[in-house]
Order: structure tokens, then C-alpha cells, then sequence
């Protein structure tokens, strides 16, 4: 018997193409409901770093399943996202990509102790493969409140053992963004 995930995700993919809209780009790539399909899925994509080397301006998102991976949805359109910008350190990419999906299918963000489990504030991460830098973020549906934004990002740094000094910024989604813009949180 295959070991069911605490909640089903679903692998998406873009590589956006002047000639269709953002969104007709995307492709799902699988759903996966159980640990097996998840790796059977992972050894199947190229790692982020490969991708870097051979087509940039790519992404992939990796998301609860039936939230779509775009600020549209419902259920980001309150929500914003933790960015860590990584410049072009491919090595790096890969560990932090594989450490932020293995520690959303472990459910790993949630404590016994929260009063609501923190995982289901999030809704899924990003990788975009940059030319100028690559990024990494985790989305959530929530923004305003202060505490669980901070506290899932703090973890998340825990989890892929980010250095203490190295910075992740929290901003609603098509806000932030310009270099001008003050950052709504940061950890
Ligand atoms: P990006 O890929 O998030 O980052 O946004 P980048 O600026 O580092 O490349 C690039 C562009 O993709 C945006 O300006 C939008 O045109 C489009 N885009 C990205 N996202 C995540 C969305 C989305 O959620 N919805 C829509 N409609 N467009 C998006």
C-alpha cells in the first residue's frame, strides 16, 4: 500500500511564450496524493539547476491541489508570498527547492501545538529560473496576520537551514516588487 500525503499537490510548469497569455502557458503536470508518486514525479522533472543551464525564464510551482499557481486564485488573491532571491547560485537552488517541497509533502510547518496547523495558510511554492537571479517562494493565503506569516516564514528558513543573515521578504502578490518598495515583512 502506497503512504497517502497529508494533503494531495499538484506540479506545475511554465515556460512562458510571447506568443499565448501567462496563464495559457502553464501546464499541470501531475498530481500526486501519495509519497510514492511525489518522488516518482521529482526523478522525472529536471532539477532546477539543469534547467538553469539549458532554458531560463522558467518556473515550476508546486501546489495544494485544486488552487491554481496564480494570484487569481481565490485562495493567494489575500495572500502574498516569502521571497528568497538566490542570485545565481544553482547549487544552492537545488538543496533549498528539494528541502521547501520535502518539508510541504512531511507537513512539516505544522506543531502540535498551533492552534491551527500553520500548513493550511500555505498554499505552494515557486522556483523561477532567472537569468538575473533565481528565486524561491512559499505562498500563502493570509497577509494580514502578522504572527502567522512571520511564523511560517521563520520556520521555513529553519527547514531549509537558511543563514540567520540571509534575508526573506513577505509582499501581497502584484504589489511589491519594485526595488523601491519597502518589503511588508522580512525574516
Ligand atoms: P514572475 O514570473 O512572477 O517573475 O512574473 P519575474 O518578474 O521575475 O519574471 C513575470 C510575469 O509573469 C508577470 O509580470 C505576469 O505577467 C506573469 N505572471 C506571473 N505570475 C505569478 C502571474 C499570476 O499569478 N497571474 C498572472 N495573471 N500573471 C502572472
Amino acid at each position: 500500500p502506497k503512504s497517502p500525503l497529508e494533503y494531495p499537490w499538484s506540479f506545475w510548469y511554465i515556460k512562458p511564450d510571447k506568443r499565448s497569455s501567462w496563464e495559457d502557458s502553464l501546464i499541470r503536470i501531475m498530481d500526486v496524493k501519495h509519497v510514492e508518486d511525489f518522488w516518482a514525479t521529482y526523478n522525472h522533472l529536471q532539477i532546477p539547476s539543469k534547467l538553469a543551464r539549458d532554458k531560463s525564464n522558467c518556473d515550476y510551482y508546486f501546489f495544494k491541489t485544486g488552487i491554481r499557481p496564480m494570484w487569481e486564485d481565490k485562495r493567494n488573491s489575500s495572500g502574498g508570498r516569502w521571497l528568497l532571491s538566490l542570485g545565481r547560485d544553482e547549487m544552492k537552488l537545488d538543496e533549498i527547492w528539494t528541502e521547501t517541497l520535502l518539508s510541504l509533502i512531511g507537513d512539516l510547518f505544522s506543531f502540535n501545538s498551533d492552534p491551527t496547523p500553520l500548513s493550511s495558510f500555505i498554499t505552494g511554492a515557486v522556483v523561477n529560473i532567472r537569468q538575473r537571479g533565481h528565486k524561491v517562494a512559499l505562498w500563502t493565503s493570509e497577509a494580514r496576520n502578522e504572527m502567522i506569516v512571520r511564523e511560517i516564514g521563520r520556520r521555513w528558513k529553519k527547514m531549509i537551514q537558511l543563514h540567520p543573515q540571509m534575508k526573506i521578504q513577505f509582499d501581497l502578490h502584484n504589489e511589491g516588487g519594485g526595488p523601491h518598495q519597502r518589503p511588508m515583512y522580512e525574516e
